[in-house]
């Protein structure tokens, strides 16, 4: 199977983190930015603002396009190089939500109702509070990636069966109207990058925590960033020792070290044998502060000029076009429909 676009050099590789939250969370870094980062040289990279997806729940539209600016400073400041790779915001490219719609007409209602972040966030919004929007939010998923005829796209566990889902389609359209789509493969990080709640280390670090104490934000200023890792939950016992069963805060913690220290958690059980809780937090709160203070200013200095970020965004949107309207012309053409004399 072929995983590349015939056209590119490289495979290419599309995702984005939804800006839903005043900041990007030390989950979303560990688990995706950074990622993202090191495939810049090996892949062709289209990485994103997924804003459409932002108001599939309840959102404030005063808040958006600050958030939409916040999440782009902050890729930028982690380490993605808008001119690496194609950097733009999704409701700058129309037609992620034209060939959603196409998507839609070929996605069963049964099919959509039974993905598990539909219902979890139905449940946890209750059912009024749901809208079509969220339950067409995997056909949009589906519509970023086969747009870009990516070959990977790298997400969290949590993404899997958005991702199966858009396997699926981009093979139904290919099936039913002739070979369009790219069908692409999951690059789903190891669950040893999949970062905890500090206060609650069973449940993923979310911007959506039921206790901020338990979220570290990249904007978080570091002494408050310190405190949080100072009073994370640790469990029973006092070694300090890599088992998430029965030691789920102390893991989280040792996987946050290991992800930033670089080394690995057998030399940290090493490095810690004899020592107590206290160091560990202590040696961490210090590392945390140090790589978020420099990504901090960075993405403030960003911020501050947000009129060479828009030019970024929109040079970045102008590339994303340029891929996205050949698939987008090439779809609509064998669905059938009458191409514009002349072009869109
Ligand atoms: P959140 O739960 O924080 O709102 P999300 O998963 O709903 O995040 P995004 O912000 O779009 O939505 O996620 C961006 C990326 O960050 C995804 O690839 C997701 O899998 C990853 N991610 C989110 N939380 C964590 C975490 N705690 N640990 C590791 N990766 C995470
Ligand atoms: N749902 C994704 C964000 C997202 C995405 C995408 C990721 C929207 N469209 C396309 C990869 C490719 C999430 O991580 N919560």
């Amino acid at each position: 199977m072929t995983v590349t676009d015939p056209a590119a050099q490289k495979p290419r590789v599309v995702s984005g983190a939804q800006p839903s939250a005043d900041s990007l969370h030390l989950g979303n870094y560990i688990g995706a930015v950074r990622n993202w980062v090191q495939m810049q040289d090996d892949y062709e990279t289209v990485y994103f603002i997924p804003d459409l997806h932002a108001v599939t729940v309840d959102y404030r539209p005063e808040e958006l396009a600050h958030r939409t600016r916040v999440t782009a400073a902050q890729y930028i400041a982690a380490g993605i190089d808008p001119e690496k790779s194609t950097l733009f915001v999704q409701s700058h490219v129309p037609e992620h939500a034209q060939l959603a719609w196409a998507l839609n007409c070929i996605t069963g209602f049964g099919e959509a109702s039974r993905m598990t972040q539909f219902k979890d966030k139905t449940q946890r919004y209750g059912n009024d509070a749901a809208t079509v929007g969220l339950f067409a939010y995997p056909t949009l998923m589906a519509a970023d990636i086969l747009l870009y005829q990516a070959g990977l796209v790298p997400v969290g566990e949590d993404q899997r069966q958005h991702l199966e889902l858009t396997r699926t389609l981009a093979q139904r359209f290919n099936h039913r109207f002739g070979e369009t789509f790219v069908v692409p493969e999951g690059m789903i990080v190891k669950e040893t990058a999949k970062i905890y709640d500090l206060q609650n280390p069973t449940a993923k670090m979310s911007k959506s925590a039921e206790s901020p104490n338990g979220l570290i934000q990249l904007l978080d200023d570091p002494k408050v960033t310190a405190k949080k890792i100072k009073s994370a939950v640790t469990d029973a016992g006092t070694e300090i020792r890599f088992d998430r069963e029965n030691k789920p805060g102390i893991s989280n913690l040792l996987t946050i070290h290991s992800t930033l220290s670089g080394r690995t958690i057998p030399q940290l059980e090493a490095d810690y044998e004899g020592r107590m809780y206290g160091h560990l937090k202590v040696d961490l709160a210090e590392l945390v502060t140090s790589f978020i203070t420099p990504l901090r200013d960075r993405t403030n200095e960003l911020l501050a000029d947000p009129a060479e970020l828009d030019r970024i965004l929109a040079h970045g949107a102008k590339r994303a076009r340029e891929i996205a309207s050949v698939t987008f012309k090439d779809a609509f053409e064998k669905m059938g429909f009458l191409p514009l004399a002349g072009g869109f």
